[in-house]
């Protein structure tokens, strides 16, 4: 199981409409297809997605950090010694997404050796999540017709609503036409992506109350520090970090340093064993966690469902797993579907990751 090459595919499928956020937008999906090759012909396959106003990376940072360091530097280890790959992989600051790719796919290899599916190897506790649908900036009406056909077509009854906007009265007006349009049934939360301060998010917790969202996200920025802990000492309902708690460390200063009281963990950026090291922090902390995406293509999807599923925490909460119905295409030999709310893993050996290859030719960038 020596790993013996390491390939960095940047591709690009475009959104059929854009996701907006305070962060950021997204147009295309312009990932990084990460392919890690062993001596005995297995193959394991994850992506990166570079999301610049995260975490600074790019499609082409991506692929010349794995290019250049991580598989000269891993070459020759093997799917067993993970602990001797992140030794490597972490002398390198920063990179989340490229170092959670090649941690997947070296579990799908793990999985594809063991004959047995990586959900079955991390915990095996379920076969499928909720999923939970993250609605864009729009305007209200848009919003909520949005929501509507989610709901009508894919049964989905949990939504994610962005939020962050200046003036925040926008928002407010949004998550109330989502709840009227929607009724009691739904579960609704809200992502600020450090849009307001402090004091804005107050007020709008504030007005927004009785519309019985369960979470708030990273409404300020932890960066704004006593800001930040005030508000999430006044939040009525748990306040989630995800982008100002990316790695174990970050979730435990976060936490203990009272910026959060629940964390948004992302497959995408802490793989599977960085993953498990933040669940059991959350669990030994006694905090909630929700299964975040990085606004993932279907084979991170596959992989966010893979880890949610298999733990009984992650499960408890939908995940966010729908953020792929926004793109024209995708990589996957056998494409994810969505019904009845929820979205299922593979049963197979590995993640079930296997890649078309005419879409792949179709799609990638370097040739
Ligand atoms: C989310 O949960 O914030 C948007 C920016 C990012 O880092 O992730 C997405 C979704
Ligand atoms: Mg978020």
């Amino acid at each position: 199981m020596k790993i013996v090459r390491v390939e960095a595919i940047p591709f690009a499928i475009p959104y059929r409409k854009p996701l907006k956020f305070a962060s950021g937008e997204v147009h295309s999906a312009d990932h990084v297809l990460v392919r890690v090759h062993t001596d005995e012909g297995l193959t394991g396959t994850a992506e990166a997605p570079p999301r610049p106003y995260t975490y600074g990376e790019t499609q082409e940072s991506i692929v010349a950090v794995i290019d250049r360091i991580f598989a000269p530097q891993i070459m020759g280890l093997t799917a067993l010694e993970r602990e001797a790959v992140h030794e490597k992989l972490d002398r390198t600051i920063g990179n989340p997404t490229a170092k959670a790719a090649i941690d997947m796919a070296l579990w799908d290899i793990l999985g594809q050796a063991a004959g047995m599916p990586v959900s079955g190897l991390l915990g095996g506790w379920t076969d499928r999540m909720r999923v939970s649908h993250m609605v864009g900036f729009a305007p209200a009406d848009i919003m909520v017709a949005e929501a509507i056909r989610i709901r009508e077509t894919y049964g989905i009854t949990t939504f994610k609503v962005k939020v962050g906007r200046q003036p925040y009265t926008d928002d407010v007006e949004a998550c109330r036409a989502l709840r009227e349009a929607l009724g009691a049934d739904v579960e609704l939360y809200i992502d600020g992506n450090r849009g307001w301060s402090a004091s804005e998010s107050a007020r709008a917790l504030r007005e927004m109350d009785g519309l019985g969202l369960t979470f708030a996200e990273e409404l300020c920025p932890a960066d704004d520090v006593l800001g930040r802990r005030w508000l999430v000492a006044r939040s009525p309902i748990p306040f989630i970090a995800d982008e100002s708690a990316t790695r174990p460390a970050e979730v435990t200063r976060e936490l203990l340093g009272g910026s959060a009281t629940a964390i948004s963990i992302k497959t995408a950026r802490t793989g599977f064993t960085a993953s498990q090291r933040v669940l059991h922090a959350c669990e030994g902390l006694g905090v909630e966690v929700v299964m975040g995406n990085q606004i993932d293509g279907q084979i991170g999807t596959l992989c966010t469902v893979t880890f949610g599923a298999a733990h009984r925490t992650t499960s408890r909460h939908a995940g966010e797993l729908s953020n792929f119905l926004d793109i024209t295409d995708d990589l996957l030999a056998e494409p994810l579907t969505i019904e009845n709310g929820t979205l299922r893993i593979r049963e197979g050996a590995g993640l079930g990751t296997a890649i078309d290859p005419d879409k792949l030719a179709r799609y990638r960038q370097d040739r």
